[in-house]
């Protein structure tokens, strides 16, 4: 470990970066105040919405934006960012060069698990205007009919806290889930006032704003009724949300895998201060977002945000070109021993595949939004992937299939087969995901990363099962109704298709 100092407002005035690679922060960090709770701060938000609300807060000298950050299920981040009052640098990677942004618009970062209660208190107060999320695809937790999971029981405490909240009883216990602590705090919103609110989900999520209003309105609408008055409460609080709470989808863009030592190492060479906070990215950003505010918001127009009445081509085009690709490459490449999607990609095969699934498969399922040519879409994604300074691993990629398939994936397959085609493009990304869930039951293979892992291996059975008898390998994995819609697992041109797609997989991996 260097003996450098650590970045803080303090050692960064003291030091002040001499390398024209470093730039920002773009804003005065002590006049900001907070206007946003973000939850999921990892290393997405910090790369993307957090960057075009610096940028717009440059461009406005708006100072009512700063970003209360809460972390997941640990505090290790407010440990990277608290102690450097957070500040933290973003390390863009281009396949030339590089630069070093530093960030100063989260103002502050607070784990569940111990602060509940100041997220609360933040969401409830008349300053604070919106809540942004990335908390993963799985984070959600949607059971299958859209509504929020009411089995798991982290939904349940937190639903008994919604309920202790509404009735105004103050409640020392901790919320345990992102939705959960988000009501929590539009239910003390609604009780003090009830401001209007925005949240808006920033997650690949197929209509992320209409799914994330229908998890809000399950959890509110569970809310035991135990009397006329908690009842009163409760269908209050549902007609303010219907009334004053907007939920805007959004398409979010920008690829940031994980840190690693050598990125620090490396912006620490450009900054000469320590940086546990950083977040690494390539220069490409791209952020679309409903037309869809109760209130205020920051202009992140000025920051390249584009504002449109409809998000819903922009995100198909997004999830189902990049998203799509960057798993079929992930469980690809992987099965063949590249360790990053730049490695599978430069691979002449796999990228010869990604091409064609592309285009024999995806884009003849999209409408190009405006000012978009599909082509350059597609050859800007296969760049991007390509990129030989971002070691984004084929691991990070491959995880959570479960969660990640159906919106970028299985969709297009959908609509293939309404269409009349086979989607064999589909299918073949769906054979390289079954054959990385058998190659992790090898001896020394992969973990497999996923909240379904379980239920997964056991579907596929056992490492050979590829070979052994497919036809009822892909009928066990397809009966998965957490992962496939009916439609899918009741169409023999798909079941057919995936089958045949098995052994293709075998080839194009063959080490
Ligand atoms: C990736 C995304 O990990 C994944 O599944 O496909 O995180 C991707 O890098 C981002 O969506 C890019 O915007």
């Amino acid at each position: 470990m260097s003996h450098q100092p650590r970045l803080s407002l303090e050692t960064l005035a003291e030091h002040p970066p001499t390398d024209t690679r470093v730039v920002g922060p773009a804003v005065d960090a002590a006049a900001l105040s907070i206007g946003i709770v973000h939850f999921g701060i990892g290393a997405f938000h910090r790369a993307h919405q957090a960057v075009y609300t610096e940028l717009a807060a440059e461009a406005t000298g708006d100072t009512g934006w700063g970003i209360l950050g809460v972390t997941g299920r640990s505090d290790s981040v407010v440990q990277q960012l608290a102690p450097q009052d957070c500040l933290y640098g973003v390390l863009q990677k281009g396949a030339d060069d590089t630069e070093l942004r530093l960030i100063a618009s989260v103002r502050g970062a607070a784990w569940p698990g111990r602060d509940s209660e100041l997220v609360v208190a933040t969401l409830a107060a008349p300053t604070t205007h919106i809540a942004t999320l990335t908390i993963t695809e799985k984070g959600y937790l949607r059971g299958a009919d859209g509504s929020i999971d009411l089995s798991a029981p982290a939904v349940q405490n937190d639903l008994d806290l919604v309920g202790s909240e509404l009735a105004g009883g103050a409640d020392e216990r901790m919320s345990q889930t992102p939705i959960g602590l988000l009501v929590r705090g539009l239910a003390r919103r609604f009780r003090q006032g009830g401001e209007p609110f925005t949240v808006v989900p920033c997650d690949n999520l197929v209509g992320n704003g209409e799914v994330t209003r229908a998890l809000v309105t399950s959890l509110v609408r569970a809310v035991g009724g135990a009397d006329a008055a908690a009842r009163d409460r409760r269908d209050g609080l549902l007609g303010w949300l219907e009334a004053s709470v907007s939920f805007p989808s959004t398409m979010v863009d920008r690829i940031a895998p994980a840190t690693t030592d050598a990125d620090r190492d490396e912006a620490l060479a450009l900054l000469g201060l320590r940086d546990e906070a950083l977040v690494v990215a390539e220069p490409f950003r791209q952020w679309v977002i409903e037309d869809d505010f109760a209130g205020p918001r920051p202009a992140w127009e000025q920051a390249g945000a584009i504002i449109t009445a409809d998000v819903a081509p922009y995100e198909a085009v997004k999830l189902r070109t990049l998203n799509a690709t960057h798993s079929l490459l992930a469980y690809l490449g992987a099965l063949k021993g590249h360790r990053t999607i730049a490695e599978a990609v430069s691979d002449p095969a796999l990228r010869d595949v990604a091409r064609a699934v592309i285009d024999d498969d995806i884009l003849p399922t999209l409408v190009a939004p405006e000012g978009i040519d599909l082509g350059e879409y597609r050859d800007s994604v296969l760049e991007r992937f390509a990129n030989p300074n971002l070691a984004h691993t084929t691991r990070q990629v491959a995880m959570d299939g479960s969660q990640k398939l159906p919106g970028r994936i299985l969709g297009t397959a959908l609509d293939r087969l309404e269409a009349g085609h086979t989607p064999n493009g589909q299918a073949l990304a769906v054979a390289a995901w079954i054959s990385y869930i058998a190659a992790t039951l090898e001896p020394g293979g992969p973990t497999l990363d996923d909240p379904l892992a379980a239920v997964l291996q056991a579907a596929v059975g056992s490492a050979d099962a590829v070979t052994g008898d497919p036809e009822a390998l892909v009928d066990r994995v397809l009966a998965l109704d957490a992962v496939f819609p009916a439609a899918l697992r009741n169409s023999a041109v798909f079941r057919a298709a995936v089958v045949a797609q098995l052994p293709v997989v075998r080839s194009l991996t063959a080490r």
